[in-house]
């Protein structure tokens, strides 16, 4: 077996947290022949939890859980980093503006970014789940010059995997019956669940769905709000589809995506499909030996265009109002 790998994870005592670092423990985040070491970052009021946590790890005897490291200091827990889940964030509380959340965020991500520059491994890939994640990844990616921009990414597979979820049921058939699903925009309630490229069982999805008003104002609707939802039936957020979706978005970038099918990841913008060049934005992404491309030449609709510049257009506005706070 190779040496072990370095997972940093920071909010390891939140509630996504607790759901992901057992499956990371489980080879589940890299594949079954990669040792991990955990590095778990928390403010110091939460790294007794954290411990606790810690203490269950070790109880689950992970033949592939080489060590588990906890810190309050982001210079210390990203030391060596080669795969980042920046989970921590800073949530939005009743009164709380935009810019207050945004300038929150930036003194979480903004120190972070520079620990990862100052201290990850030349491998690094890094993931932003905390939100509003894109634009927390933007920051994060704007302070670790000589890290390569396309390193930092922020979480949309969540999303991905509800739109699969959920036009499978309408159609019938079963989840991998459902290939080249796409997230557009920013993960947020503007973002642009598209199945006008998707396939279902072999046929266009749209065309076999046959129905615009159910994509208009059933299924988009449903996926972008479903965060919502779940909060209104558990009375919590979600959080173990969450862990979920950190898990597949890594495991695909680090061991590809199969023929003939591609993900969505919010990633750094090359100016593809017109979404302006340094956005981090959701695409459809194939992956191939720890690298992701954007899938190119898919024709835009009207429709779809209009959905597209919508969420862009929002994410252009958070970029603006992180410059304005000097965060980037
Ligand atoms: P919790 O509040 O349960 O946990 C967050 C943890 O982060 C806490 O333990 C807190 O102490 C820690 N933390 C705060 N600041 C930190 C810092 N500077 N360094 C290290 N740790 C820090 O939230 P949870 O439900 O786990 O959600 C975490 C984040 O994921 C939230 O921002 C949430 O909005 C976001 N989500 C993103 C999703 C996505 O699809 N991109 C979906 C799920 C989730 O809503």
């Amino acid at each position: 077996t190779q040496a072990p790998v370095n997972v940093t994870v920071t909010g390891a005592a939140g509630q996504i947290g607790y759901a992901l670092l057992f499956r990371i423990a489980s080879g589940q985040l890299l594949g079954q022949n990669t040792p991990v070491k955990l590095r778990l970052l928390e403010i110091p009021q939460a790294v007794k939890a954290a411990e606790g946590t810690a203490l269950e790890l070790e109880d689950g005897a992970f033949p592939l859980l080489a060590g588990v490291d906890i810190f309050d200091d982001a210079k210390q827990a990203f030391e060596g980093v080669n795969v980042a889940l920046l989970v921590g964030a800073r949530p939005r509380t009743k009164g709380m503006e935009r810019g207050d959340l945004l300038e929150a965020n930036g003194g979480i991500f903004k120190p972070q970014g520079e620990a990862i520059n100052a201290g990850a491994a030349d491998d690094v890939k890094v993931l932003v789940v905390g939100n509003p994640a894109n634009t927390n990844a933007l920051i994060a990616q704007s302070h670790a010059p000589d890290v390569p921009a396309e390193r930092f990414t922020a979480m949309t597979r969540l999303d991905h995997n509800r739109a699969l979820a959920q036009l499978a049921k309408k159609l019938g058939v079963t989840v991998s019956d459902i290939k080249k699903m796409t997230i557009w925009g920013n993960h947020s309630a503007t973002q642009y669940p598209d199945i006008f490229h998707a396939e279902a069982a072999g046929r266009n999805a749209a065309e076999a769905v046959n129905d615009q008003q159910w994509i208009e104002n059933e299924f988009i609707p449903r996926v972008a709000k479903r965060g919502a939802e779940i909060i209104e039936a558990r009375g919590a957020s979600s959080a173990a589809s969450a862990a979920n979706a950190a898990i597949d978005h890594i495991y695909d970038w680090v061991n590809g995506t199969p023929e003939g099918d591609w993900v969505s990841m919010g990633v750094p913008s090359d100016g593809s499909y017109g979404v302006p060049e340094g956005l981090i934005s959701s695409f459809p992404v194939t992956c191939k030996d720890g690298k992701y491309e954007i899938v190119q030449g898919l024709e835009i609709d009207e429709f779809s265009r209009g959905r597209i510049d919508a969420s862009v257009r929002e994410l252009s506005e958070e970029r603006d109002a992180v410059k304005q706070l000097g965060l980037v």
